[in-house]
């Protein structure tokens, strides 16, 4: 069965082209005739790895093929999924799985509404890759990738392709509690990296602001019975912070590359989450106000 992959970015790109070395039919699919005659050009995706680059010849089409869609991998940013699955969604047959890799909350039940003939898988992954040139991307992290459909405990039997394609993830069905809690350390941490204008290690130097936003997302997190994504945030957080001292979130990256961020499926979907339930949470709104105005002052979206 062939493996699509709507959105050759970063993420995309490094599923086709491990998913194609493993001898699995994959199909590209770009956005529109000028992205495939530029693909065309280049004649291959490019993956740097260990400092070595090697070019994979991986099929590409635009959305309008007629071909009927089986599985698809939607691997664009969380506020393109919407528009990105309504391209395909007449291609998906009843029964067609959709693997959703955004970031965030939000966007996967708005695209999966978009396609109910298909069926949702749900993604979160800690992997890193990034583009450094057209059709060329960087894997420049070991992660792991959750998947799955809440309440669901029967993995799919095409996880063994996963396996041979060397992609490390686990099937969880509280994969909603797997969002939440990368949520919660997205909102932890990314903001406040945009908004001090430093690594993630250099939040050490603000004890008190990471501990109180961690305060208020547990609160959050038990209100959205997600008790067990809450359990150890704090010391997750911080454990992160360790880890990845040296880095810049990925949200520092896109403001710093002028782009926009995904600022609307973390910390705005986490203070509409609050105000539905009612939660009083004063530090989060505060850090999602002085971050839009932050975006604003710098023309970008802040949805
Ligand atoms: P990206 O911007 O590198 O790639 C997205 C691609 O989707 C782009 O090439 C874009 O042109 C394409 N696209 C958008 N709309 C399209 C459409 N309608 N038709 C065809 N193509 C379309 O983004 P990314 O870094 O790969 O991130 C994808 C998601 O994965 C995000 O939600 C991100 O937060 C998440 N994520 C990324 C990483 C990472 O290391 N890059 C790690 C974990 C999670
Ligand atoms: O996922 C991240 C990101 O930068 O988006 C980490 C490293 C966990 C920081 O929140």
């Amino acid at each position: 069965m062939t493996w699509h992959v709507l959105g050759a970015g970063s993420l995309g790109s490094l599923w086709a082209v491990r998913l194609f070395r493993a001898g699995l039919p994959v199909q590209l699919i770009l956005r529109d005739a000028q992205r495939l005659a530029a693909y065309c050009q280049a004649g291959a995706l490019t993956l740097v790895e260990n400092q070595q680059e090697r070019h994979y010849p991986i099929p590409a089409q635009t959305a309008a093929e007629p071909q009927p869609i089986q599985r698809l991998l939607l691997a664009c940013k969380a506020y393109d999924a919407e528009q990105a699955i309504a391209s395909v969604a007449t291609r998906l047959i009843p029964g067609a799985q959709v693997v959703l890799l955004q970031n965030g909350l939000g966007s996967q039940q708005a695209a999966s509404a978009l396609a109910p003939q298909a069926q949702g898988i749900f993604a979160s992954s800690t992997e890193g890759a990034f583009r450094d040139g057209d059709f060329r991307v960087v894997f420049a992290g070991q992660g792991f990738t959750w998947l799955g459909i809440e309440g669901d405990s029967s993995a799919p039997q095409w996880l063994g392709e996963l396996e041979q394609a060397g992609i490390a993830h686990a099937w969880s069905e509280q994969i909603l509690g797997k969002l939440w809690r990368k949520l919660a350390l997205n909102c932890a941490i990314n903001p406040l990296t945009v908004l001090h204008d430093c690594r993630n290690g250099d939040l050490r130097a603000w004890p008190e602001e990471v501990n109180d936003l961690c305060d208020e997302l547990v609160m959050l997190l038990q209100g959205c019975n997600q008790a067990s994504a809450a359990e150890g945030l704090h010391d997750d957080v911080w454990r992160v912070i360790g880890a990845t001292a040296a880095n810049y979130s990925s949200m520092y990256q896109d403001v710093a590359r002028h782009q926009r961020t995904e600022i609307d499926y973390l910390l705005g979907y986490a203070c509409r989450s609050a105000a539905t339930l009612q939660l009083t949470t004063p530090r989060l709104l505060a850090l999602y106000e002085r971050l839009r105005s932050h975006l604003t002052e710098r023309g970008l979206p802040v949805t």
